[in-house]
C-alpha cells in the first residue's frame, strides 16, 4: 500500500452564495444548492487534515484570461455588471404559497435577484437591456444573479485553477471544493446552479500551460451539457459522462449518446446515460467503459467532476449509490495512473455528502 496525500483547495466564499429559489413551473421553490453544502463538506475537509489523512490549501487569484479561455467576455461582463448593480439594490419582496392545501400565501424578503424572462427565440440579437440580456445568457430560472455572483462564481474557477496549478507542480491527486458548482455552464450561458464551468477552466488551463491532453470525467448524475458545449469541436479534451436519462430529468435538451462532438471533435464526447435508481454494480460497469475509452484519447492529466447526487439520499432522487459506490468509483480512476483534479459539482443530501467526500478522497490515494 502506498499513500499519497490528496491537497483539497476550498474558500469560505463557498458558503457565502445564497440563490434565492428556483423558479419551477411559474412558482418560486426552495433551492437546493443551500449553502451548507459547502460549509459540511468544509467541516469533513478540516477534520481530515487534523488527522492528517490530506492537506489543506487556498485558492489564489488567477488573470481573468484563464476564464475567457472557456467563456465569452461579453457572458462574463454581464455576469460582473449585473452582479455589481444588485449589490447596491434594496430586497425584493416576493409572494409565496406556503400553504397550497389551506390556500395561503405569505410575503418573503430576498436580497435583490435577477432572473430571465424571456429566452432567446430568434436568431437576431440586436438587443441588449437588462430584459434581453437576463434570457440571452440563461437557460433556466433555476440560477439567478444576486450582489455577489459573480465574487462567488469567479472564487469557485479559482479553487479550481488552484487545484490545476497543483497538478501542475507535481501533486498527483487534487481537490477544489468549488460552490457555485460549474458543469451546466456553457460557453455563454448559466443555468443549473452553475455560473462557470470551473472544470473546464481548469482543464483548459493545464493544456495552456502543459500542452499536454487532458480528459474530462464528470460523474455527478446530471449531464454536464456546458462542458460538452465548451469541448465539442475540439479533439483536445476528451469529455465522458454518466448521468440519469435526460428523457427523465434535467437538462433535457443534451446528454444523448449520439452526440459524439463535432469536427475535429467527433469521437472525443462520450455520453452514458442511465436509468433512474441505478445502483452500484451498473453503474460501475459503465464507469470502467468510460474509463477505458478515456485512456484511448492518451489524456496526461484527469479532471473528474465530482457530483454526488447520485447518492440513494439525495433529495434530487436520481441514481440508489452508496457511500461505498464513491470509494470504489476513486479506486477506478486512480489506477488510470495520471494525475486527477476532482472538482465539487452537485450533490444535495447534507447527512451524507461528509461520509461521500471523505470515502471518495479516502479511496483515490490507496494504490496497489
Ligand atoms: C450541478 C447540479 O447538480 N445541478 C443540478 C441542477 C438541477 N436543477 C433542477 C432541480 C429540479 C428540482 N425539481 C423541482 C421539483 C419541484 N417540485
Ligand atoms: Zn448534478
Amino acid at each position: 500500500m502506498n499513500k499519497e496525500q490528496v491537497v483539497a483547495v476550498f474558500s469560505d466564499r463557498a458558503t457565502q452564495h445564497q440563490p434565492t429559489f428556483d423558479i419551477y413551473n411559474g412558482i418560486p421553490s426552495a433551492s437546493f444548492d443551500i449553502p451548507e453544502r459547502a460549509g459540511v463538506i468544509i467541516q469533513e475537509l478540516i477534520s481530515l487534515r487534523q488527522s492528517e489523512q490530506l492537506e489543506l490549501a487556498h485558492p489564489k487569484e488567477f488573470d481573468l484570461p484563464f476564464v475567457y479561455a472557456v467563456h465569452d467576455k461579453e457572458y462574463v461582463e454581464h455576469l460582473r455588471r449585473t452582479s455589481e448593480r444588485l449589490a447596491s439594490k434594496p430586497p425584493i419582496l416576493v409572494p409565496e404559497i406556503t400553504d397550497p392545501v389551506n390556500r395561503i400565501a405569505t410575503v418573503k424578503e430576498y436580497p435583490a435577484f435577477a432572473y430571465p424572462s424571456v429566452f432567446p427565440h430568434g436568431t437576431n440579437p440586436q438587443s441588449h437591456n437588462r430584459t434581453s440580456d437576463r434570457g440571452l445568457y440563461a437557460f433556466d430560472t433555476a440560477t439567478p444573479i444576486m450582489g455577489n455572483t459573480y465574487e462567488v462564481a469567479l472564487d469557485a474557477a479559482n479553487c479550481a485553477l488552484t487545484g490545476a496549478e497543483l497538478l501542475h507542480s507535481g501533486t498527483k491527486f487534487a481537490y477544489a471544493l468549488c460552490r457555485p458548482p460549474g458543469h451546466h455552464a456553457e460557453r455563454n450561458k448559466m443555468g443549473g446552479y452553475c455560473y462557470l464551468n470551473n472544470a473546464a477552466i481548469a482543464a483548459e488551463y493545464l493544456r495552456f500551460i502543459t500542452n499536454k491532453r487532458v480528459a474530462v470525467l464528470d460523474i455527478d448524475a446530471h449531464h454536464g451539457n456546458g462542458t460538452q458545449d465548451i469541448f465539442y469541436r475540439t479533439n483536445e479534451v476528451f469529455y465522458t459522462s454518466l448521468h440519469v436519462d435526460t428523457k427523465e430529468k434535467p437538462p433535457y435538451y443534451t446528454g444523448y449518446p449520439e452526440e459524439k462532438g463535432q469536427g475535429a471533435g467527433y469521437g472525443y464526447n462520450l455520453n452514458i446515460p442511465l436509468p433512474i435508481g441505478t445502483k452500484d454494480d451498473d453503474f460501475l460497469h459503465k464507469l470502467e467503459i468510460a474509463l477505458t475509452q478515456t485512456k484511448k484519447s492518451q489524456p496526461q492529466f484527469l479532471i473528474v467532476s465530482l457530483g454526488f447526487d447520485g447518492h440513494m439520499n439525495d433529495p434530487l432522487e436520481l441514481f440508489k449509490l452508496t457511500t461505498d459506490c464513491y470509494a470504489r468509483a476513486a479506486k477506478q480512476i486512480s489506477d488510470m495512473g495520471i494525475p486527477v483534479l476532482s472538482v465539487q459539482e452537485g450533490g444535495y443530501g447534507i447527512k451524507d455528502l461528509p461520509a461521500n467526500i471523505s470515502t471518495y478522497l479516502k479511496a483515490l490515494t490507496f494504490s496497489n
